[in-house]
């Protein structure tokens, strides 16, 4: 078993600094005040290792960040992520399955990277990332068209993409361009399109989920990985259709629906090899087609992050 039954270690991080919009910091509050960590115990059984805080990194985004070489608020991006890799680090290598609330998808630089770290220090295997998302986050600083760190932690996390601002960011915390599997995407910036095939990298669009069914689209993912790998689960909820998902700082439409999204959880769950996950990006202050105030919405939006975690973790098996 590559993590002790049932020990989760959850980290939620009320961040907002990777992107510009307001509110995403409160993603991680709303989702546990809508009861998902009181599931994950009396319903799914784990045992929580979680401060009973969500750290709230608001205050670390620095009043001078000026934007370095197109990356905004870089340092505050950098020093949150920092502190967020030593604590999914510490979870996972006392052998715990490590859930991150986030936050904005900046983030996942600190969380995949501590994780990586630990699972090559007490497995010795390199760390598969699945990204399920409607966007490849897979910027540069020089591709970015927006600027945004979140649009760019893949970049850091492959090292095809080196910043000083990012130096805690060791080569051998790495993930292995060849261990990550896109699903979902649908809005890919062309910049981003090239660095996807000039590295070879396997990406599933909504496309293929079309042709193929989700079914075989997990499947073909998981193959790719290998058997004996474990894997990090990065789910944004924009990969989800703004019908499941209205209340997020960048929507797209065409997305999976609630079901094709459960069932990428549940799928990446059976395999056994689920080491951490990533819930990032539901923003419970954006209402949805600017309609003004929609609780409804918000509601459905905190729904399905805390539906897809629970998959995730095992709340489908019979
Ligand atoms: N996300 N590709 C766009 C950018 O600004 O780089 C959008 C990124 C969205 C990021 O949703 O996590
Ligand atoms: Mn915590
Ligand atoms: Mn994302
Ligand atoms: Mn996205």
């Amino acid at each position: 078993f590559l993590t002790s039954e049932n020990e989760l270690g959850v980290v939620a991080v009320a961040f907002s600094g990777g992107q510009p919009k307001a509110g995403v910091d409160g993603g991680p509050k709303a989702m546990i005040e809508a009861g998902l960590l009181d599931q994950l115990k009396s319903d799914l059984g784990y045992t929580l290792h979680h401060d009973d805080t969500i750290h709230s990194y608001e205050n670390e985004i620095l009043a001078e960040d000026p934007t370095i070489d197109n990356m905004k608020r870089p340092q505050s991006c950098s020093n949150v992520n920092h502190k967020l890799h030593t604590q999914t680090y510490e979870h996972a290598s006392q052998g715990r399955l490590v859930l991150t609330l986030g936050g904005d998808h900046s983030i996942a630089i600190g969380s995949i990277s501590g994780v990586s770290k630990a699972i090559r220090e007490r497995l010795n295997k390199p760390l598969a990332v699945i990204w399920v998302d409607a966007h490849a986050d897979i910027n540069t600083f020089t591709t970015s068209p927006s600027g945004n760190v979140h649009g760019m932690p893949v970049a850091f996390l492959t090292g095809l993409c080196e910043h000083d601002i990012f130096g805690w960011l060791k080569k051998e915390d790495r993930i292995p361009v060849d261990k990550l599997v896109y699903i979902g995407l649908r809005d890919v910036d062309s910049g981003e399109k090239k660095i996807l095939r000039e590295n070879k990298i396997k990406a599933f669009s909504m496309h293929d989920i079309d042709r193929h069914g989700i079914g075989r689209v997990v499947d073909m993912a998981l193959e790719y990985i290998g058997d004996d790998i474990p894997i990090h689960l990065s789910f944004d909820v924009d990969a989800c259709d703004p019908a499941h998902a209205p209340s997020t700082g960048t929507p797209v439409r065409g997305g999976l629906t609630l079901r094709e999204g459960d069932f990428i959880c549940e799928a990446v769950h059976q395999t056994g090899r689920l080491v951490a996950m990533d819930l990032v990006e539901v923003n419970p202050s954006i209402l949805a087609q600017d309609g003004g105030p929609d609780t409804w919405q918000v509601a459905e939006t905190v729904r399905t992050g805390c539906s897809l975690v629970r998959c995730a973790l095992g709340e489908s098996l019979l």
